[in-house]
C-alpha cells in the first residue's frame, strides 16, 4: 500500500514539476521574445553618428571637409555650438561651447547654421535602414539608436556582420559616416560605439565583457557626469576595476540607486531591454537670447515664438493629446535658473503667460534665456529637448 502510494505520490509530484517547468519555460519564452530575448544570448548593436550635424553640412558643401567646421549660432552674441567635425576638435573646439570661445581657440573654425529640417530627414532615413534589421529600435537621440537584433537571422544571426552592413549602406545612402558598437547588453554596445570613432566598429563579446569592463574609467559609464566622475575619483575609484571592490551599500548611501547600477556596471552588466516603446517625458523649447531681456514686456513678447517652435514639436512628436503639464524656464543674468509649472493645461499662450509672470516675479534681475515646455506623464520616461541655439 505504501508502495502504491509512494508511487502515486511520485507520479504526481512529477506531473507538478513537469507542468511547472512547463510553464516556467512559457514565461521565460514569452519574456524573451516580448523583451529582446534571454540576457545572456541578446546581441544589442549601438549606433552613433559622427559629428551629426556637421557630417550633414560637409555632405552637402565638401569644401567643409577638411577644414575645422562647427554648426552653431552666431560668435557675436552668445550663440553656442552645437557641434563640429574632427579637424575643428584637434583645437579643442567642442560641442556645447560658446561660439566666441571656439574662435579663440580655432580662430580659422568655420561657423555655419543649424539646419534642424535635414537632420530630422537623415534620422527618418537611419531608422528606415534600421528597420531592416530588426524592429526592437529605441532611438536615443536624432543620430542614436540602441538595436535589438537577437531574433534576426540576416548573415547567419552575426550581429558583427548586421553593424558593419548598416554602416556601409547609411555611408551610400546618406553621406555620413556613424560608428556602431556590438556586444550583449547595451552598456557595452554604448560604450563600444565610442571607441573606434569616427567610422569605427568595435565588438565585445560576452566573454570579453569582464575585461573590457575591468579596465573602462568611471567618467564612460553613462549617467556618470563631471561632478559624479569627480566624487568617485574622490573616493579613490578611477577604473570600473576599482569599483568593484567598493562597498556596494556605501555607494547606494552616496549616490542612491545609480550606486546599484554602477556596481552593475562596473561588472560590465545592464540586463535593460531594448525598449522601442520607451516615451519622452517632456518637450520645450529654449533660447538663450544675445542681449538680455531687461524687463518683463521684453519677455512677453519673445513668448509667442517659442510657443510657436513647441507647436510644432510636439505636433511632430503626436503628443497634443498627452500633454499634462505646461512650464516655463528662466534663467537669469546672474545664471540662476527658475522653473515655473502648471498642472492640468494644454500649452495655451495664455497659461505661458501667467506662468512667465510668477516666474519673473522670483528675481528682479534680467533674463538671459527663456524656455517653455510641456510635461507628458507616461512610463519609462525620456526627456526631448531643443535648444535653439541664439540668432535661429
Ligand atoms: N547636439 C547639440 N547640442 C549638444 C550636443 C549635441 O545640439 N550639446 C547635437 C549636435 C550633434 C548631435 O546632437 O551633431 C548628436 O550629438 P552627439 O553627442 O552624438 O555628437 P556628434 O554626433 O556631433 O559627435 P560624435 O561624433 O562625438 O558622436
Ligand atoms: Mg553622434
Amino acid at each position: 500500500m505504501l508502495g502504491d502510494f509512494d508511487t502515486d505520490y511520485t507520479v504526481k509530484k512529477w506531473r507538478r514539476s513537469g507542468l511547472k517547468l512547463l510553464i516556467l519555460g512559457y514565461i521565460v519564452l514569452k519574456n524573451g521574445k516580448q523583451k529582446g530575448v534571454c540576457l545572456n544570448t541578446r546581441k544589442i548593436i549601438h549606433i552613433d553618428a559622427d559629428c551629426f550635424y556637421a557630417a550633414i553640412e560637409m555632405r552637402d558643401d565638401p569644401s567643409l571637409t577638411n577644414i575645422p567646421f562647427a554648426v552653431g549660432g552666431s560668435p557675436s552674441g552668445r550663440g553656442v555650438l552645437t557641434t563640429c567635425n574632427y579637424p575643428a576638435r584637434a583645437f579643442g573646439v567642442r560641442s556645447a561651447m560658446p561660439t566666441a570661445q571656439a574662435l579663440r581657440l580655432c580662430p580659422q573654425l568655420k561657423v555655419g547654421p543649424v539646419n534642424m529640417m535635414k537632420y530630422r530627414e537623415a534620422s527618418k532615413e537611419m531608422r528606415r535602414i534600421f528597420e531592416k534589421f530588426t524592429d526592437l529600435i529605441e532611438p536615443l537621440s536624432l543620430d542614436e539608436a540602441y538595436l535589438d537584433v537577437s531574433h534576426s537571422d540576416l548573415y547567419q544571426g552575426s550581429a558583427t556582420h548586421m553593424a558593419q552592413t548598416i554602416r556601409a549602406e547609411i555611408r551610400e545612402k546618406l553621406g555620413i559616416t556613424v560608428s556602431a558598437g556590438v556586444s550583449s547588453n547595451k552598456f557595452i554596445a554604448k560604450v563600444a560605439s565610442d571607441w573606434n570613432k569616427p567610422d569605427g566598429l568595435k565588438v565585445v563579446t560576452p566573454e570579453e565583457i569582464d575585461l573590457f569592463s575591468a579596465a573602462l574609467p568611471v567618467k564612460l559609464i553613462p549617467g556618470v557626469g563631471k561632478v559624479t566622475a569627480h566624487k568617485l575619483e574622490r573616493l579613490g575609484f578611477q577604473t570600473c576595476a576599482d569599483l568593484r571592490e567598493a562597498d556596494r551599500n556605501k555607494l547606494v548611501r552616496r549616490f542612491g540607486s545609480f550606486g546599484a547600477t554602477l556596481v552593475e556596471r562596473a561588472w560590465g552588466r545592464d540586463d535593460r531591454a531594448v525598449n522601442p516603446a520607451r516615451n519622452r517625458k517632456s518637450i520645450s523649447v529654449e533660447n538663450t537670447y544675445a542681449e538680455d531681456l531687461e524687463n518683463g514686456h521684453a519677455c512677453f513678447e519673445k513668448l509667442s515664438d517659442l510657443l510657436v517652435d513647441l507647436m510644432l514639436r510636439i505636433d511632430k512628436a503626436n503628443a497634443k493629446n498627452v500633454v499634462q503639464k505646461a512650464f516655463v524656464k528662466i534663467k537669469f543674468n546672474d545664471f540662476s535658473s527658475t522653473t515655473v509649472e502648471k498642472a492640468g493645461t494644454t500649452a495655451r499662450i495664455s497659461d505661458y503667460r501667467e506662468l512667465l509672470a510668477e516666474g519673473l516675479a522670483r528675481k528682479p534681475l534680467p533674463v538671459r534665456l527663456l524656455g517653455i515646455g510641456v510635461r507628458i506623464e507616461t512610463a519609462g520616461a525620456e526627456q526631448l529637448e531643443l535648444h535653439i541655439p541664439e540668432g535661429l
